[in-house]
């Protein structure tokens, strides 16, 4: 492993250089700054302590202005080591804020680490890259604003799964270590509503028994009241931050319009239904009526539960909300993906190199391989800087994975064999036994993960390295 001092004997040259050809930002002392700590919630009437990621006003995560720099001073108030990936920035790759690749070491109990570079304008998030922080809620916003002119009122939304035991107990009861083998195994979902099982054949979902599921740190039972202002019109930035489930966002009657995904626009599409997978992002424009309540909801794949926020027009009167609904939600699949159109799609350009991943494993025994091999065993992917990248991933698994690759965005190009000019994204959901098609511009040179975006899948094995050679 390289020096762990790398990042500041990188800054201090940074700022030699700086120094000698008068260039006074370098000097300058870091604009934000941002706290992971411990906090305590109340989860259904209990209390749990779990993780967060504050900016020093007590406020989750970061939003930046259009234009602004990401200059943060980032603390670890921890007694523990941790790491923050800022997932769907694209900096250098001793700033991705992970240590696996072996630029950096975790960040120590109490340290302080800076990072300098120019963000990646949309809604984008941040959470732990290290052990099982992830499930304890070490998750936070991660907003750029663009200058584009949409006079709406910004609501932010962070989902999240929810369990009052120790993360490490729910993967040994996965991975069958620690006499708890079976626990989690198999269900599709929790729920005791009526199910259509012939939907799911042979699917596997949701591997993890949660307590509760969460938007914003809230359930139904409290969840978040937004009054909205400038006539109605909301653009909600939904993040799914949950570390191992996959939600339908649901709108009831209302329509809205996705505006973009994964922090990328897309030519409007517009729905009251919209699959999203761990990790990725959605910007949705909706109007919300004089007088209108409208509950914005998250429904978990395969199961009955869900959670959510409501947003209340001035006036409007508040109702109740069930945290289970009638009948178990479907499994996320490809009908928007297919749907979607980049904004701002690749340049044409021929493909210069050919890459596949093959998804592997099972639920028992509990291991995820990919091309065959776990993290431990890894293979290694190889580009050059400057090739045009295609990426096949196949799945041979009965599971969905959301597959994300760090320092980079890339174009969706096909699903299931048919080539769509989809849209740009950092995560992309992998059907069962389907596969998906992406293309990226190697821009970035360095070692950068990729890995599917279920932590308890990355945990068994799931995830390796493309490296530039
Ligand atoms: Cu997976």
């Amino acid at each position: 492993m390289p020096d762990p001092m790398t990042r500041r004997t990188f800054l201090g040259t940074a700022a030699a250089i700086g120094a000698a050809t008068c260039v006074p930002a370098l000097a300058a002392p870091p604009s934000r700054r941002l706290i992971v700590g411990r906090r305590t919630i109340e989860v259904l009437g209990k209390s749990a302590e779990v993780y967060g990621v504050t900016d020093g006003n007590g406020r989750a995560g970061l939003l930046l202005e259009p234009g602004e720099r990401f200059s943060v001073a980032m603390q670890n108030a921890l007694d523990e080591p941790t790491t923050v990936h800022w997932h769907g920035m694209t900096p250098a790759p001793e700033l991705d804020g992970i240590a696996e690749t072996g630029y950096v070491a975790p960040l120590a109990a109490g340290e302080v680490r800076n990072f300098d570079f120019v963000p990646r304008p949309g809604t984008h998030w941040m959470h732990s890259h290290h052990g099982l922080q992830e499930q304890s809620l070490l998750t936070a916003p991660l907003v750029v604003r663009e200058a584009d002119g949409l006079d709406a009122q910004e609501v932010t939304v962070l989902l999240n799964d929810f369990s009052f035991r120790d993360p490490a107990e729910i993967l040994a009861g996965l991975t069958g270590q620690g006499g708890m083998a079976g626990m989690d195994h198999g269900r599709m979902g929790g729920g005791t509503a009526p199910m259509d099982h012939s939907a799911m054949a042979g699917m596997d979902l949701n591997d993890v028994e949660y307590d509760a599921f969460l938007a914003n740190d809230r359930t139904l039972a409290d969840p978040e009241i937004i009054r909205t202002e400038r006539h109605g019109r909301v653009r909600l930035r939904i993040i799914n931050g949950a570390s191992a489930t996959a939600f339908w966002i649901d709108l009831g009657a209302r329509e809205a319009t996705v505006l973009a995904v994964d922090g990328n626009r897309v030519r409007p599409v517009t729905g009251s239904r919209f699959p999203l997978a761990q990790a990725q992002r959605l910007d949705l424009l909706l109007e919300v009526p004089a007088g209108a309540l409208v509950p914005v909801f998250a429904r978990r794949e395969g199961d009955v539960a869900r959670t959510g926020i409501i947003l209340a027009a001035p006036g409007a009167q508040i109702e109740k909300y069930a945290g289970a609904s009638e009948a178990a939600e479907a499994p996320v699949d490809m009908s928007l993906e297919q749907r979607l159109i980049a904004a701002t799609p690749l340049g044409a350009r021929p493909v210069d190199h050919q890459l596949m991943v093959m998804l592997g494993g099972a639920m028992a025994p509990y291991t995820w391989t990919l091309n065959e091999r776990t993290w431990q065993q890894r293979q290694r992917l190889e580009v050059k800087p400057g090739q045009r990248v295609a990426l096949e991933f196949m799945n041979h698994s009965m599971m969905a994975h959301p597959m994300h690759l760090h320092g980079h965005h890339f174009q969706v190009t096909g699903i299931n064999g048919t080539r769509i000019a989809g849209a740009m994204r950092d995560t992309v959901l992998v059907p069962p036994m389907g596969s998906v098609s992406v293309a990226f511009d190697a821009d970035n040179p360095g070692r950068w993960l990729y890995h599917c975006h279920n932590l308890y899948h990355m945990m068994a094995g799931m995830m390796s390295e493309l490296v530039y050679v």
